[in-house]
């Protein structure tokens, strides 16, 4: 009981983390490249309601800390790009195949450095490891693409996103919690 008394007096949490999300055209262009390298390599296609590209993975989060987040974002002085996604690759540690940038542009390290400076001086522990701009296309893959650079696609980010993970039977749903715009380019 006095178990039962604690749980529902805990806060829920959110499994929070901001990114960007590809508007329809360019999230086409993902799906049929995740088709294409789970064709060649196997594994599991992300769905293409779920193809983003992470800034900041902030994980489990208490709710009542949302608030605070789209404070801390709407604080962020970012300017839209172009990113042209033309390389694909693996990660052997968690058989994940990505496309990226060969060539990040200066306004998304921008966006992502400011984003995680304003949110590590909000209290936020976020992970160490360096910002490395990929977007999953495939996981549990049973082999390495053979190509590593293709056409470029090209994607035209306009604004991030607060994005809430919530697992069901049917996989991961991601509910978008507050978008913010990015300058337009002078
Ligand atoms: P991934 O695509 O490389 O797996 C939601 O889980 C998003 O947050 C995914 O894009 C995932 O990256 C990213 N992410 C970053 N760090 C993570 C972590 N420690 N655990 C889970 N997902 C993480």
């Amino acid at each position: 009981m006095a178990e039962a008394a604690a749980d529902a007096g805990r806060a829920p949490n959110l499994r929070l983390f901001f990114a960007l999300w590809p508007d329809a055209a360019t999230r086409a262009g993902l799906h049929a490249r995740a088709r294409a390298l789970h064709s060649e390599c196997g594994g599991r296609a992300m769905r293409r309601d779920t193809i983003h590209l992470t800034l900041a993975f902030l994980g489990e989060t208490p709710v009542r800390q949302v608030e605070r987040l789209r404070a801390v974002a709407a604080g962020v002085q970012g300017e839209g790009f172009a990113l042209d996604l033309d390389r694909v690759g693996s990660w052997h540690r968690n058989r994940i195949l990505w496309t990226g940038p060969s060539m990040v542009p200066p306004a998304l390290a921008a966006l992502a450095q400011d984003l995680e400076g304003r949110l590590r001086a909000d209290g936020c522990a976020l992970e160490a490891r360096a910002f490395s701009p990929h977007v999953t296309l495939v996981r549990n893959a049973h082999a390495a693409p053979r190509e590593a650079q293709l056409a470029p696609l090209r994607w035209t980010v306009g604004s991030f996103v607060l994005v809430a993970s919530e697992l069901s039977a049917a996989g991961a749903h991601y509910r978008t919690i507050g978008r913010w715009p990015l300058k337009r380019r002078g």
